[in-house]
């Protein structure tokens, strides 16, 4: 396929309730989506980064400007692109792996759409729906976090993620473990620990935990590979896991013994596939993070995460526990688990008049 035009589009989205982490609250998601105008016809991918460079040093307006200055440029040049050859062509710029997985994703929609080809099919996925987890924010009481962590419970979620921090750690993890039973538990801390916490975090072994996640920060392997070796409860990287390469250095080294794949983090989902399979091969169980998506990039983690490795609930929630409405049609939990979509691409359609709607500013159009 030759790509006739790349179109960038923002829209804000508020959230049903805010989310605190370590790096700070959100009240709405400002969302990128790319669509790839081609010659065997359109498709869509949504840029995971988030408004400020917090979570990762990639944030929205920089994706943006990485893919006007570069990405779009380089692809409108190429004369034969394929969804396997993105990577290629975009290789020239170092990093920005979430502005990348954005075209990327926009890309291998159009071409499995022409294909008639699903995204679950395409990505080798083995079952037909997955099974979800949900990622509780910092609340502003352990009452109230006890309020929300028990609705989501009542409405079938198999696993609860707490986020944590210095100060808000033993207290809400002992108070939700006490409230939900032996509900699967796990925590991820965004890197706000130090090396000088691991005896701190040793004492989270008595709740059961499945994982603790990034404890540390992205860089510092050594300290996750010093935490696994102090504490029984099991440590799962995501931010420091870029691709996978780094997946099994990590895993080699003993500083995770479960991977969170996130394909925006990697540079795409033909990259989290590759994490996916080097995972299996060393006897690492893989779960699929989140980035609040909308409605089109939660279509694509809902079938990268029916591959047969993802063998833990993912932060794959229903578009309820994010939006009042989604871009797309929703995702509705059933007995806890999301369908895997089954038409061509990515399966699920943009809802249009609502990107106008939303629209932080006009389209922008490059070709
Ligand atoms: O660390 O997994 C994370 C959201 C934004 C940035 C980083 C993370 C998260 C989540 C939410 O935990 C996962 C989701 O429900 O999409
Ligand atoms: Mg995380």
């Amino acid at each position: 396929m030759r790509i006739l035009a790349i179109e960038l589009y923002r829209v804000a989205m508020p959230l049903v309730r805010p989310f605190e982490t370590s790096f700070g609250r959100q009240h709405s998601r400002d969302v990128l989506l790319v669509r790839a105008r081609t010659t065997v016809g359109d498709g869509w991918g949504e840029c995971v980064a988030m408004a400020d460079p917090v979570y990762s040093s990639e944030y929205v307006d920089g994706c943006e400007a990485v893919i006007r200055g570069y990405l779009a440029p380089a692809l409108l040049a190429a004369d034969d692109v394929t969804a396997e050859g993105v990577a290629g062509i975009l290789g020239f710029v170092i990093g920005h792996r979430m502005a990348k997985a954005a075209v990327e994703t926009a890309v291998l929609d159009a071409q499995t759409r022409a294909e008639g080809v699903s995204f679950g099919e395409y990505f080798g996925a083995d079952s037909d729906t997955v099974d979800c987890g949900v990622s509780v924010g910092i609340a502003g009481s352990i009452d109230e976090l006890l309020a929300e962590v028990d609705g989501y419970v009542r409405e079938g979620y198999r696993r609860i993620k707490l986020k944590i921090k210095p100060g808000w750690d033993l207290e809400p993890v002992r108070a939700v473990r006490d409230l939900i039973g032996e509900t699967a538990l796990q925590v991820d801390a965004n890197t706000a620990y130090t090396r000088a916490d691991i005896e701190h975090l040793g004492l989270l072994d008595e709740f059961d935990l499945l994982l603790i996640e990034q404890p540390f920060v992205e860089e510092d392997i050594l300290t996750h590979i010093a935490l696994a070796r102090a504490i029984a409860t099991p440590v799962c990287l995501d931010e420091s896991i870029v691709n996978a390469e780094v997946a099994v250095d990590a895993i080699e080294r003993g500083a995770t013994s479960i991977v969170n794949i996130k394909a925006g983090r990697v540079g795409g989902y033909l990259e989290a596939v590759r994490v996916h399979d080097v995972c299996a091969e060393l006897g690492v169980p893989v779960w699929c993070g989140g980035m609040l998506e909308t409605g089109v990039g939660r279509a694509a983690n809902v079938a990268l995460a029916a591959m047969a490795n993802f063998t833990l609930p993912g932060d794959t929630s229903g578009s309820s526990r994010y939006f009042a409405e989604d871009l797309t049609e929703p995702f509705v939990l059933v007995d806890g688990r999301l369908t895997v979509p089954t038409g061509p691409g990515s399966g699920v359609e943009v809802r249009e008049e609502l990107l106008a709607e939303w629209a932080l500013r006009a389209p922008i159009t490059l070709s």
